[in-house]
């Protein structure tokens, strides 16, 4: 592992397993799944709509309609939901944002749904077929939000969810009405992140599990792009901070009194503070990307 820095990205470099066998699985699994669904819907999350991005359901699915949905909207900022649906519309690709907890926000996407449904019924019957529904599949990385979407739109809690990567261990298959059928899948990562910064991102939203990396690296890496990305936020929430993030999460341990045993500043329990206050919304809405030019 490299020594600490205060550049974003300083501590992806080293190999790091984060890839778990059942993931590896997983993506067989959707292989194969893919063959019986009629289209995919891309669970992205709103924070961090590009980092969120899992080539393999874009690269398996190359031939199956795909609509993207950026979820956990209402943990984003808006004005870059607002940004990030004009680019993905400006790539031709269908896209909504949403707060799947919430069974209100989810008109919009059943009536898509619907839609596609129709379609399908309407093709069906014109070859003789019928009473088969459109079977959608869900997928995206870890901790995104799937099985709460799902739930959401069947109006029931059928599908387990948490809040942490990896609860949803296989598939599932949930019906919503007579002519829908939806896929509930396990998240997946993928092997090797280009970017380095994208494991960051994974990691800050809660797509990475907490054991796999630092919290101490990974929080030093959230107030550097908070402090470029919302300064104010950051400021209103813990005061000024030292520009060295490490000594940032000192200063986080003295205001908060997280104090090892002989006074010391706890800054391990600053950096998890930290996390939690960024993934719960209490530093605000944040987006951590922009699309690109
Ligand atoms: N604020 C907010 N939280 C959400 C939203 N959708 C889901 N969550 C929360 O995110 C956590 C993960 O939700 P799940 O539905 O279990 O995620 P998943 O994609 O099925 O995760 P895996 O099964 O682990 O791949 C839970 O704590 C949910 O309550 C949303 O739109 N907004
Ligand atoms: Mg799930």
């Amino acid at each position: 592992m490299k020594q600490s820095s205060a550049s974003e990205n300083a501590y992806l470099s080293a190999p790091i397993n984060w890839y778990p066998g059942h993931m590896t699985k997983a993506r067989r699994t959707m292989e194969e799944d893919l063959k019986l669904v009629d289209m995919i819907l891309e669970i992205r999350d709103a924070r961090i709509p590009a980092s969120s991005l899992n080539p393999d359901i874009a690269e398996l699915g190359k031939n199956k309609r795909r609509i993207i949905l950026l979820n956990k909207a209402d943990l984003a900022d808006e004005a870059a939901t607002e940004r990030w649906m004009e680019a993905l519309s400006r790539q031709n690709a269908a896209a909504v944002a949403a707060d799947s907890r919430s069974t209100a926000g989810m008109k919009n996407i059943r009536r898509l749904l619907d839609q596609v449904s129709e379609e399908k019924a309407k093709k069906d019957r014109a070859r003789g077929i019928l009473n088969r529904p459109a079977r959608i599949m869900v997928a995206g990385i870890p901790n995104v939000g799937k099985s709460t979407l799902i739930n959401s739109l069947a109006g029931k809690a059928s599908a387990k969810t948490g809040d942490k990567p990896g609860v949803t261990r296989g598939n599932q298959w949930i019906r919503l009405g007579k002519g829908l059928e939806l896929l509930d899948t396990p998240g997946i990562l993928w092997p090797k992140f280009e970017d380095p910064s994208v494991g960051i991102r994974l990691a800050l939203t809660g797509s990475i599990n907490d054991d796999i990396l630092p919290a101490e690296d990974v929080a030093a890496e959230g107030i550097v792009l908070m402090r470029r990305r919302y300064p104010k936020a950051l400021e209103e929430k813990y005061g000024a901070l030292p520009e060295d993030p490490h000594e940032a999460l000192e200063a986080i341990a003295m205001l908060r009194k997280l104090l090892k045993k002989g006074g010391e500043p706890d800054t391990e329990k600053a950096a998890s503070r930290f996390l939690d206050d960024l993934r719960k919304g209490r530093l605000g809405r944040v987006t951590l990307e922009e699309p690109s030019a």
